[in-house]
């Protein structure tokens, strides 16, 4: 049994900071950081039967023709990912009455759209990409052991060799292969790279004296095999971490709104966003 202080339950039945019972989400779930994104997102649906939420993390659970679906906001980060996924988890695997790990243990399917910075002159703003694999620049995983496939040794090990004056051992997190069929079949695709931070973390200086002002310069020239680092954000490498240490499917689609190595913005990252998001309920 998993005692009160590990697994919170709210007064109503629903998970300490998502508040919600395992019948308010479906097996599918879609995450975006900007709780406004939700509605976009949910907008598609044929009805919307969940409308819940509590701090950043926003949920609409719903159908899409005769797909349940849900839809949640995980905020900026992955300090929010290590909440969302553990209570996702915790909804599907753990009965609350007994509190204890159900017999059966179920895979969820995450899909991620959230927007991103290129950093590879080849993709272009307004591209959407998807993550094949992710590197955290975070601690996340420092608290957790996940098992590493060859392919992401291989990349672990390039990083430690190419971002030479690291000070520490960044981790790698996978997509899943049946996710990257069903959606990405013919999107371009990438390694992402995830920062704990949008500023000194991701090379931006605009008042600060930064301890890796080569960052964006070493993760452009980064390749390992014949894969390059192609895109900047801030939750992946945490979602694919976490998905693949508890057994869950993810992939990760990525809006591109800015170039760091054209150093330029979008005008219209709307668009972009919706198209990312049109693409995917297409695909479900
Ligand atoms: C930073 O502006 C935020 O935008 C990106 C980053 O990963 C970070 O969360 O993604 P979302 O638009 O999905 O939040």
């Amino acid at each position: 049994m998993i005692n009160d202080s590990e697994l919170i339950i709210n007064a109503d039945g629903s998970i300490y900071h998502l508040n919600l019972k395992p019948e308010d989400i479906a097996d599918t779930i879609i995450f975006v950081g900007d709780p406004d994104r939700v509605a976009e997102v949910s907008k598609y649906f044929d009805n919307i039967e969940v409308k819940k939420g509590k701090r950043e993390f926003i949920t609409h659970t719903g159908f899409l023709g005769n797909k349940r679906l849900t839809v949640i906001s995980t905020g900026i980060g992955t300090d929010n990912i290590d909440i969302v996924i553990n209570e996702l988890d915790a909804l599907v695997n753990i009965d609350f009455e007994t509190k204890s790990l159900k017999e059966e243990i179920k895979s969820l399917d995450i899909i991620r759209i959230g927007t991103s910075g290129s950093i590879q002159g080849n993709i272009a703003i307004g591209t959407i990409l998807a993550s094949e694999f992710a590197i955290g620049f975070d601690t996340l995983m420092q608290y957790y052991k996940k098992p590493y496939t060859e392919t992401e040794l291989a990349i672990q090990n390039a990083v430690i060799h190419n971002f030479e004056d690291l000070t520490f051992r960044p981790y790698i997190g996978h997509a899943s292969e049946k996710l990257l069929a069903k959606f990405a079949y013919d999107l371009p695709k990438g390694i992402t790279m995830t920062a704990p931070g949008f500023y000194g973390p991701q090379g931006r200086a605009l008042r600060t004296n930064n301890t890796y002002p080569q960052l964006i310069k070493q993760a452009n020239q980064f390749i390992v095999g014949n894969r390059q680092i192609t895109n900047l954000e801030m939750e992946t490498a945490g979602i694919y971490a976490m998905c693949n240490m508890l057994g869950h499917h993810a992939i990760s689609i990525n809006a591109i709104l800015a170039s760091r190595v054209q150093e330029s913005f979008c005008e219209n990252p709307q668009e972009i966003i919706d198209n990312a998001i049109k693409l995917v309920l297409n695909r479900l």
